[in-house]
């Protein structure tokens, strides 16, 4: 199955469902998860952190999903803000509304709100770049965990000083210089430290911790939209800034 996921994922190619024929419990699908990430590290990819995913309820009822998940982030998929972004290598990309944390400090297992700020160095605007594997983007719980909870690219902002409040900041994406949708970072389990809180205690349970130096998106405040050659896409955080690529014919 991990092998499945990540060719999935390399070559942009829709693959079937994996509950359609087979048994996966949660746990299973995380460990699908962990060898087809560390098929893209033998291929000389790099971990630079992790996205959590359905934190807000815009996400959770697009996708049909309610439970927090999470992913692995490698350099492979870091977008230089503004660049164009070419639709080949995807299947039906779709971009998000994040915020970013960039971690500092070693953070861990079951930490209060206040100990994770304390780990941040940095906080930031970012657009996520998600892209289901599954074919029509339709997935059941364990598939989107075994498929790396669709992590495809990140675009991440400047950085910010991690005092900055970001508990109740206006988001907006733009599409061609139009709000398609707006929300904030409230809609993010209330608080999108609680989404930090919750990354310190899922990746704890992998036997792992927030490394220094990596990026922690919050997960999706909105819903996402569809990438469509030939549009500008523009993620703005209130207080943060804003990011955004065009994509290319
Ligand atoms: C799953 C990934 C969810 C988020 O921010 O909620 C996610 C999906 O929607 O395909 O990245
Ligand atoms: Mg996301």
């Amino acid at each position: 199955m991990a092998e499945i996921a990540d060719e999935g994922a390399r070559t942009g190619t829709a693959i079937a469902q994996f509950t359609n024929d087979h048994e996966l419990d949660v746990p299973d699908a995380y460990a699908v998860q962990a060898l087809s990430i560390s098929r893209r590290v033998a291929r000389g990819e790099r971990v630079v952190g992790v996205k959590m995913g359905l934190t807000s309820r815009a996400k959770m009822a697009q996708v049909g999903v309610d439970e927090v998940i999470w992913g692995r982030l490698t350099d492979g998929m870091l977008l230089a803000d503004g660049a164009p972004l070419s639709l080949g290598g995807y299947v039906h990309p779709r971009v998000e509304p994040e915020i970013a944390f960039l971690i500092e400090r070693p953070l861990g297992g079951r930490v209060t709100a206040m100990q994770a700020m304390d780990a941040v160095g940095a906080v930031a605007a970012a657009a996520e770049v998600i892209d289901s594997r599954y074919e029509d983007f339709k997935f059941a719980l364990p598939d989107v965990i075994a498929d790396n909870s669709s992590s495809s690219g990140i675009v991440v902002g400047a950085w910010c000083d991690p005092s900055t409040p970001i508990d109740n900041l206006g988001i907006a994406l733009s599409v061609d210089g139009r709000n398609q949708e707006v929300g904030s970072s409230a809609a993010i389990l209330g608080d999108p430290v609680r989404s930090l809180v919750e990354a310190a205690r899922m990746v704890a349970e992998a036997g792992l911790q927030l490394e220094p130096g990596w990026i922690v998106l919050a997960g999706g405040a909105t819903a996402a939209v569809p990438l469509v050659a030939g549009s500008s896409y523009r993620v703005t955080v209130e207080s943060l800034g804003r990011v955004g690529f065009t994509v290319t014919e």
